[in-house]
């Protein structure tokens, strides 16, 4: 643009340099001199103004506006963004270039106008004015420096504001570093405060590993206190398990004790079953007194005067001892030598001769006796000594107690296989001492009877002894008791069985029923009411004789019963015994099935701790051995176990009781058998006449 501009070389100094807006520029004064050579010397197109001035005019207006238009174009373009003071200038400039071109032309013409005549004579003035103009380039010219300098400065700025840019896309990226570098921070922040999480977790975690530790402590002690928990179970099943034993024992004791009463019932029963025996004894001898009283029935009224009579007569006169017999201290004695028989037979015999066996009641008696078989050889001779009723009991054969007086061989009485009746011992070395032997062994013996008046004993069995032939006349009272038959109608008011009942309750047993007369022995310095031994009488021999007395008194009653009637009354008798017997048996068997049932249950209980001893060894095997106190235990269990098992088991203790019951059984059977055929036999005898 410069360049284009070179070549239009403006007459003037540029309206813009500072002048335009001023004054109308004074022509510039002529110096047609030396100022002329130098423009043209600097450029030679003065002598184109010269050669055409008019024409040159129009050229330099032209060239004025292309050099201004470049200026302004070439400053617009430099100063685009430069100061504002300029570009408001520019923008006068634009706007007012129009009026500018016209005052320009305007004071062009006016100058062409002015100085047309004047060229020639103020040549010298151009020259100053060309000399102004070259000045005037020479500014232009720095000025166009100025602007390249400029242009530099603003290529430069331009430069500078790319610098900027990129600075301030740096700064852009430094802010989102430091966005960046901020969320950093707070990430690291927020690390930060996990790092103090985590050790704060850690020393959570160490104190959880302490505890930890603590809790495998604590374990332990726990399994220590399971074992010692088990071990205390261990004891309680143990301890459990003895109790049951100890139930179980008690139970086997509640057992026992009723096996013990059991026992013991019967004990009373088979002493029941003695007393009815002895009273079966009794009834027998009652039958007896039955015969004789049935014999004082059929004689008649008449006879009984006659025997009264005679009886009389036989008191007045001195009683004498029958044949055979010897007399000593009023008391007839004989012995059997010859024909041995066993004590009951022995006592038979002894009876048939109206007495019973001998009764060594003190020590003379017994001398006596003594002396009456000696000269003879015997093993053992009977006498009226026994213990058939209660064992170790001895009484004589007429019911009395044995007294103070005895003379038993040494370690006698022995009851060696139930010894109950009593001999004279006479091997050699044993003196003659008194023995208790089996009853049913058949030994001599010796009886005793009442004297009586001369005639009345012939007709008994005989056993004469050589040189003991005189009957020795006594000195006893008359002691014979005369039963008074009953007479004819009307009835005494006391019968001879009533008579003989009194006799009975007071202790008396009759020594002899020959005849119509029955013999008691008296004692010689008591009255007969007051018997010096009374009786023993069990409750039963007495219920016994109460309900003999009812009989009695029913018999009494009733007017003399025929045969039949007896007969019938004897039938319920034994029917009667056989209920009363029946009773005693159901009662038994009663007892004895409560026995069996409690047995069965303290059996079963038995059974029931069997199982639970069983389930203990089970547990056994879990039990600590180390336990001090439960081996203890168990050693005192299986000791006790052994113990038990040693004692009867369950079926044992029920076998046993089954042979018990079995026993009972075959005992009452036998008892009720034997009473049976001793009733019966006795009463069939008695009836049998
Ligand atoms: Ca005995
Ligand atoms: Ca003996």
């Amino acid at each position: 643009m410069y360049k284009q501009a070179e070549p239009v070389r403006p007459p003037f100094p540029r309206p813009d340099s500072g002048q335009t807006s001023g004054p109308p520029p004074q022509p510039p004064p002529v110096h047609q001199g030396g100022s002329h050579g130098r423009v043209r010397h600097g450029n030679g197109a003065s002598d184109d103004v010269q050669e055409g001035l008019g024409e040159s005019s129009d050229t330099y207006e032209q060239a004025e506006e292309v050099k201004r238009h470049a200026t302004y174009t070439s400053a617009d373009r430099t100063y685009p963004g430069g100061a504002s003071g300029r570009r408001a200038l520019c923008s006068f400039i634009r706007s007012h270039r129009s009026y500018m071109a016209a005052g320009i032309v305007l004071l062009l013409g006016l100058l062409v106008v002015g100085l047309a005549p004047l060229t020639f004579i103020n040549k010298e003035r151009d020259r100053d004015d060309i000399r102004q103009l070259s000045t005037t380039v020479d500014a232009l010219k720095r000025d166009q420096d100025d602007m390249r300098q400029l242009s530099a400065t603003v290529d430069a700025l331009k430069r500078d504001q790319d610098d900027i840019r990129q600075l301030s896309t740096t700064v852009d990226a430094l802010k989102r570093d430091r966005d960046a570098m901020r969320q950093l921070s707070a990430t690291v922040d927020a690390l930060k405060r996990d790092q103090d999480d985590i050790r704060q977790l850690s020393a959570t975690v160490d104190a959880l590993k302490r505890d930890l530790g603590d809790m495998g402590q604590l374990s332990t002690t726990v399994d220590a206190l399971k074992h010692d928990q088990d071990d205390i179970r261990q004891l309680s099943t143990t301890v459990d398990a003895l109790k049951r034993d100890r139930d179980d024992m008690r139970q086997l004791f509640a057992t026992v004790d009723a096996l013990k009463r059991d026992q013991d019932d019967i004990r009373q029963l088979s002493a029941t079953v003695d007393a009815l025996k002895r009273d079966l004894g009794d009834m027998r001898q009652l039958s007896t007194t039955v015969d004789a009283l049935k014999v004082d029935l059929e004689i008649g009224p008449s006879k009984t005067t006659a025997l009264e009579q005679r009886r009389h007569e036989e008191c007045k006169t001195p009683a004498s001892c029958p044949k055979g017999y010897q007399v000593f201290s009023g008391i007839c004695y004989k012995a059997f030598r010859n024909t041995p028989k066993s004590f009951s037979d022995a006592a038979t015999t002894c009876r048939q001769h109206g007495g019973t066996l001998a009764m060594p009641r003190d020590a003379e008696t017994n001398a006596f006796l003594r002396s009456l078989y000696k000269g003879s050889y015997f093993m053992a001779i009977w006498f009226g000594l026994h213990d058939q009723r209660k064992e170790g009991s001895f009484e004589w054969v007429d019911g009395s107690a044995l007294g103070t007086y005895s003379n038993w061989a040494r370690g006698q009485p022995n009851n060696l296989r139930n010894q109950d009746c009593v001999t004279y011992w006479c091997y050699i070395t044993n003196n003659d001492e008194w023995n208790d032997e089996e009853c049913n062994k058949r030994f001599s013996f010796i009886c005793q009877a009442v004297p009586v008046s001369p005639g009345g004993g012939g007709d008994v069995e005989d056993e004469t002894v050589p040189g003991q032939e005189e009957m020795d006349r006594g000195t006893t009272e008359c002691s014979v008791v005369t039963v008074q038959p009953p007479m004819s109608q009307p009835r005494p008011s006391k019968s001879s069985a009533d008579v003989l009942a009194e006799l009975r309750e007071d202790g008396l047993l009759p020594l002899n029923t020959r005849g119509e007369s029955v013999a008691f022995q008296v004692p010689l310095d008591k009255p007969a009411s007051e018997p010096d031994a009374p009786p023993r009488r069990p409750v039963q021999l007495e219920k016994l004789e109460e309900t003999l007395q009812e009989r009695r008194e029913r018999v009494k009653k009733e007017p003399a019963g025929s045969r039949t009637q007896l007969r019938q009354q004897l039938g319920e008798a034994a029917n009667r015994r056989d209920e009363m017997l029946a009773e005693g048996s159901r009662k038994l068997a009663e007892k004895s099935k409560r026995a069996k049932t409690k047995a069965r249950a303290a059996a079963n209980n038995r059974k029931g701790t069997a199982f639970v001893i069983t389930s203990v060894s089970d547990t056994d095997a879990i039990v600590p051995r180390d336990s001090e106190k439960v081996q203890a235990l168990e050693k005192r269990l299986n000791k006790r176990r052994e113990r038990v098992a040693k004692r009867t088991t369950a079926d044992d203790l029920e076998k046993q009781q089954a042979l018990a019951a079995e026993r009972r059984k075959d005992k009452r059977n036998e008892i009720a058998r034997k009473s049976k055929e001793l009733g019966m036999s006795s009463w069939d005898r008695a009836l049998d006449f």
